[in-house]
């Protein structure tokens, strides 16, 4: 694999915000499509930061640096991506449930699936039910990710899950649910698909419902 490759995948694990632009400016001026890139560098980079996030060698700011660090590389390649029409692996819409203002471990979960590979659209905090089915109507996701991190905004997961079903649009979209105060039992009980206990949980199930693993 071309070494500018490799220095752009350890970019994205050390975290280096201030060379990762260059080098991706550099990579595409040795002829490496924008797809190479995000392929062999910038998603070779992020899959070890989570297998290590995963196994606690590395820690929620070192995730976080790293994701923003991808970002400066995604905004560049975004419109290569664009333009060659690329696709991406599926689509995520994320939002923490109505009530809840947490959303540093969301934001991880939807910075680690872009690093995967998916195009991501994220709501926000606060959601109300009928915003997501607004956003499920216009943005056709494969997956749709609720967060709450507090025990009293939990029940906001079943209430959109129920609104998405007495919307009819339930059924063409998965559901994952995670946060602090969730577990599988609590997924099992309110009828979503899949529940992830951390991000790099949350991105191997978000690939198992694309055919993406
Ligand atoms: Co709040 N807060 N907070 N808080 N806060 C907790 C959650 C709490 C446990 C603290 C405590 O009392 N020990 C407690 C909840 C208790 C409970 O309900 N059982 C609590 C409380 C009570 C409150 C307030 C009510 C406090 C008050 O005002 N009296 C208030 C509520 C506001 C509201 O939401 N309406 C409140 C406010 C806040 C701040 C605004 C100050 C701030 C949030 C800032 C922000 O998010 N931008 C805050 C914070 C920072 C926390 C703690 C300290 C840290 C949360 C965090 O970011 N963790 C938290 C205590 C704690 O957890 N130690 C606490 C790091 C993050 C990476 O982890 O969010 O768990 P986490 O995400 C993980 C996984 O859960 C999972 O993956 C992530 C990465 O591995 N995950 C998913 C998360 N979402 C997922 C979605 C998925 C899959 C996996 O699929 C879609």
């Amino acid at each position: 694999m071309s070494e500018i490759l490799d220095d752009i995948a350890d970019a994205v694990i050390e975290g280096d915000k201030n060379d990762i632009g260059q080098l991706t400016e550099e990579a595409l001026a040795e002829g490496l499509t924008a797809q190479e890139i995000l392929n062999n560098g910038l998603m070779s980079g992020m899959n070890y930061v989570g297998v290590e996030f995963k196994a606690g060698a590395m820690f929620v700011p070192e995730v976080l640096r790293s994701a923003q660090t991808m970002h400066v590389s995604m905004d560049i390649l975004k419109p290569l991506l664009a333009e060659t029409g690329v696709g991406m692996v599926g689509k995520l819409l994320l939002g923490t449930v109505k009530g809840d203002l947490h959303d540093i471990g969301k934001n991880l979960v939807g910075m680690m699936c872009e690093g995967a590979g998916f195009e991501v659209k994220d709501l926000g905090i606060n959601i109300d039910p009928p915003v997501f089915i607004d956003a499920v109507r216009e943005f056709e996701p494969d997956i749709v990710g609720l967060s709450a991190l507090l025990t009293t905004t939990m029940g906001g997961m079943a209430d959109t899950i129920e609104a998405l079903e007495d919307a009819g649009v339930r059924d063409g979209v998965k559901v994952i649910i995670g946060g602090a105060p969730v577990t599988q039992e609590f997924a099992d009980q309110i009828g979503a698909d899949g529940y992830a206990s951390n991000a790099a949980a949350a991105v191997d199930l978000a690939k198992s419902f694309v055919g993406a693993m």
